[in-house]
């Protein structure tokens, strides 16, 4: 099993997260600067972003979609809530994989040469994450499961990712105690975005 993604990647993480719980082995492929507009460089995927899932012939994109074919693959008890049909839990993965996208825009505009500030596209854009986050601060039941689940798995991604790129001030104190806790785990931090990528599972790209 080969993920391609990159050591920050916030969307491959979700991906990473349920893989390391399930304790299932696979190779992390870093495909580089995601900025690249070379559909080869994302294991052909013509979105040119990751991840990619590449398991037994069998090629995925789409974190979400590749969340769900593993738990069907690897845990059809679902003990994360992967497939879950809960509206609000599926409304809060909506409102967290739209800061992550929102987030992207910017953080690419930045790395391409283009000032996101002046522009109301990325003013947009950052407003986006501001009411996704207050939003999510409003909904903090939703994350205070005993177990871990999905959903939280998503929060610590999107979480770690913002607070790195300093993207936006992060006043949300709920949110923050959520990711601190789920954040003790061993599991959790070995996949945080400055952690090496783990030598056991890495393989360079092209391997
Ligand atoms: N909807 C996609 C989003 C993936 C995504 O935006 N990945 C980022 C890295 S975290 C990327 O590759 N961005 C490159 C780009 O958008 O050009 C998913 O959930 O897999």
């Amino acid at each position: 099993m080969k993920l391609f993604a990159t050591p920050k990647s916030h969307f491959s993480r979700k991906i990473r997260l349920l893989l390391d719980h399930w304790e299932q082995p696979y190779q992390l492929i870093d495909v580089g600067n995601v900025a690249t507009a070379d559909p080869t460089q994302f294991h052909h995927n013509p979105a040119m972003q990751v991840p990619v899932l590449e398991d037994d012939g069998v090629v995925l994109l789409e974190s979400d979609h590749i969340a769900s074919y593993l738990t069907r693959k690897l845990d059809p008890a679902d003990r994360f809530g992967v497939n879950t049909q809960q509206p609000d839990i599926l409304n809060a993965r909506a409102v967290m994989n739209n800061i992550m996208a929102n987030e992207v825009k910017l953080i690419l505009a930045a790395r391409t040469g283009l000032d996101p500030k002046p522009h109301a596209y990325f003013q947009k854009a950052e407003q986006g994450i501001r009411h996704g986050l207050r939003w999510l601060e409003d909904h903090i039941s939703l994350f205070q499961a005993t177990q871990p689940s999905y959903a939280d798995f998503h929060l610590i991604c999107m979480w770690d990712h913002l607070d790195l790129y300093e993207t936006v001030t992060l006043p949300y104190p709920q949110l923050r105690d959520i990711v601190a806790k789920r954040s003790q785990s061993a599991v959790i931090r070995a996949s945080h975005p400055l952690a090496p990528f783990d030598p056991k599972i890495t393989v360079a790209p092209n391997d």
